[in-house]
């Protein structure tokens, strides 16, 4: 009869556990090594997702001459995800170029104190600067 309760009292310290290695888990990665972002172009829409771990510093910026289209994120590097249709590629190691014709930017900062500048028209663009003290 007293059995029963018992074995929820020993399940509650086991979720704990559990929960504060989670969270051990998660201050490991804040010291982690920086991990590259990825760029896909889907129609005339651009989507840059930043890296875990990685202090991002994206300026965006447009060819006047050919229209084409510069996402610069400085000193990171990063790589066109495969599911991206060819629209945009990699410029530089940390530079993405994308043929005129864009609407839409859109840029993932996730963690980090990052930094997001533009001074371009002609595109509506999005900004989620997520966890980290941002400047966008
Ligand atoms: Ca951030």
């Amino acid at each position: 009869m007293g059995f029963k309760p018992l074995r929820v009292a020993i399940g509650v310290p086991v979720l704990l556990a559990a929960w504060g290695g989670f969270a051990l888990v998660n201050a490991g990665q804040a010291g982690a090594s920086p991990m590259p972002g990825t760029a896909r172009s889907q129609g005339q829409r651009l989507i840059f997702e930043a890296g875990d771990s990685t202090v991002n510093n994206i300026t965006v910026t447009r060819d006047a001459g050919t229209g084409a289209w510069f996402l610069t994120d400085a000193g990171n590097t990063f790589s066109i995800a495969p599911t991206s249709d060819g629209n945009c590629f990699k410029h530089d190691s940390d530079t993405v170029r994308c043929a005129g014709g864009l609407t839409i930017i859109e840029v993932r900062l996730a963690d980090g104190n990052d930094s997001f500048h533009t001074g371009i028209t002609g595109a509506t663009t999005i900004v989620h600067g997520s966890d980290g003290d941002d400047v966008i």
